[in-house]
């Protein structure tokens, strides 16, 4: 067989689908559920688009077992979930909420009778509302109410959970909650606050990784998943890839160099002058913990070029293609390159693309399909670069398509479709999409095709 046409991935590569429980589960008040920063949030008008609400989003939370058939279905054998902080905990800290505890170890129960290996995200944007009303991420409790939560997650599910991931994307919920004020809390904090709230969250990824040793038990895993923003050398020659990894380093600072080498770095701090943050004895040793990954959602990246000693970071033109969600620019070569650089600057020990997928408002069905090629293309072109990686040896050992099912977008509703499975958001009824298809085949051959 030719092997331009024959693009292999390594054996046990982990194939799966990602969801997040407030994009996905309903159910919002149900159970015990205490309020999240989400469910306020979508309640202020203007807030979310068409003020819309994560109330029912997929009532996955009665629906789960009908999904997860379809996981099984579609031939995934491994599922990344995040659970619902306030389901377990309704005031943030505190009386522990068993029918929550209860929903969830229903849900693993399930995935593992079908054979479907859980990977689960501590936190996923979801802040008990309680919280956000004594500070939220400013507050350096909140880390402390997340090491409790954490250690109650472990005890009750370590037995069926082997692999955890403590925070999903740090970038988003502290830049976009508390400095831009467009996701949940909605706040625009000055440059101290927002150094400080990075450093709690920091700190929390730290105590998660301290609940799991403590408390995971035999073969437990754990690691971040971080958003870098990539950056892609113009051209693939040393100076420009010098450049770009001198821009990814310093955009990714805050986060991935104090949790690899347990120090901010000089340039950082110099960056923040008098509004760097307070780090209090013993939080490096905590935050640098050793992990077993790093998890990596990658959708799209920059292209910068190195002008003489300085990295030139490219604003995107106008006619530059995009999906539907505006941000998404396509740029696949960012796939390959945001693990190259992590590999390169941070060796961790594996990392797993733990979301990557694209939004699109697609077109109703043509004859009961939904022919969604868009997808399907943006999907192959960014499996074609991080096949690229594995053939290179960097350790890239599983892939998680974001996302199972169309969901609750955050601040853009029931907008910006990312489902590989559509969701008919009146009816509930689920279909698979082309790309679903396409996707089933690619994990049963273990290739691109
Ligand atoms: C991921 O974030 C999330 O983990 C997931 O929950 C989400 O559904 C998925 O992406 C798709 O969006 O304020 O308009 O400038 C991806 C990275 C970076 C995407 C920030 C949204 C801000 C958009 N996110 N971006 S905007």
């Amino acid at each position: 067989m030719s092997s331009t046409v024959n693009y292999p991935f390594p054996k046990n590569f982990i194939w799966g689908a990602a969801t997040a429980a407030t994009q996905i589960e309903g159910a919002a008040a149900e159970d015990g559920k205490g309020p999240s920063i989400w469910d306020d949030f979508s309640k202020q008008p203007g807030r979310v688009h068409g003020g819309h609400t994560p109330e029912i989003a997929c009532d996955h939370y009665h629906r789960f077992p009908e999904d997860i058939r379809l996981i099984r279905k579609l031939g995934l054998k491994n599922y990344r979930l995040s659970i619902a902080w306030p389901r377990i905990l309704p005031e943030g800290r505190g009386a522990i909420n068993q029918r929550g505890l209860d929903f969830y170890r229903r849900l693993i129960d399930t995935l593992l009778d079908h054979e479907i290996t859980p990977w689960v995200t501590m936190f996923h944007w979801d802040l008990p509302l309680a919280l956000e009303h004594q500070g939220g991420w400013r507050n350096r409790g909140t880390a402390e109410a997340f090491g409790t939560y954490a250690d109650t997650i472990v005890k009750a599910l370590g037995d069926r959970v082997k692999n955890w991931i403590t925070l999903n994307e740090i970038p988003c919920f502290i830049g976009l909650g508390y400095k831009e004020g467009r996701h949940a809390p909605g706040a625009k904090e000055s440059p101290r606050v927002i150094n400080q709230a990075y450093h709690h969250a920091i700190l929390a990824h730290g105590q998660g990784v301290r609940a799991v040793r403590e408390h995971g038990g035999r073969g437990a895993r754990v690691g971040l998943t971080h958003n870098p923003e990539t950056a892609i050398p113009l051209l693939e020659i040393p100076t420009d890839i010098a450049a770009a990894r001198r821009s990814f380093a310093e955009r990714n600072a805050h986060i991935l160099a104090p949790i690899f080498h347990g120090r901010y770095p000089a340039e950082y701090l110099r960056r923040c002058g008098a509004d760097r943050p307070v780090v209090a004895k013993g939080d490096f040793a905590l935050i640098a913990q050793p992990t077993d990954f790093l998890g990596i959602n990658i959708y799209t990246g920059y292209f910068v070029r190195a002008k003489g000693s300085r990295a030139e970071a490219l604003p995107f033109p106008a006619q530059y293609p995009r999906a539907a969600s505006e941000w998404l620019y396509l740029a696949p070569q960012a796939m390959y390159w945001v693990l190259n650089h992590c590999h390169a600057l941070y060796q961790p020990k594996a990392m797993y693309v733990t979301e990557n997928g694209v939004g699109y408002d697609d077109e109703p069905a043509a004859n009961g399909e939904y022919l969604d090629l868009h997808r399907r293309d943006y999907l192959r072109q960014s499996l074609l670069h991080i096949q690229r990686a594995t053939q290179e040896k960097i350790p890239c050992k599983g892939y998680f398509l974001w996302s199972l099912i169309d969901n609750f977008e955050w601040a853009d509703g029931y907008t910006r479709r990312f489902g590989i499975v559509h969701n008919d958001f009146e009816t509930q009824k689920r279909t698979p999409k082309l790309s679903a298809h396409w996707y089933q085949q690619v994990v049963k051959q273990n290739r691109l095709l």
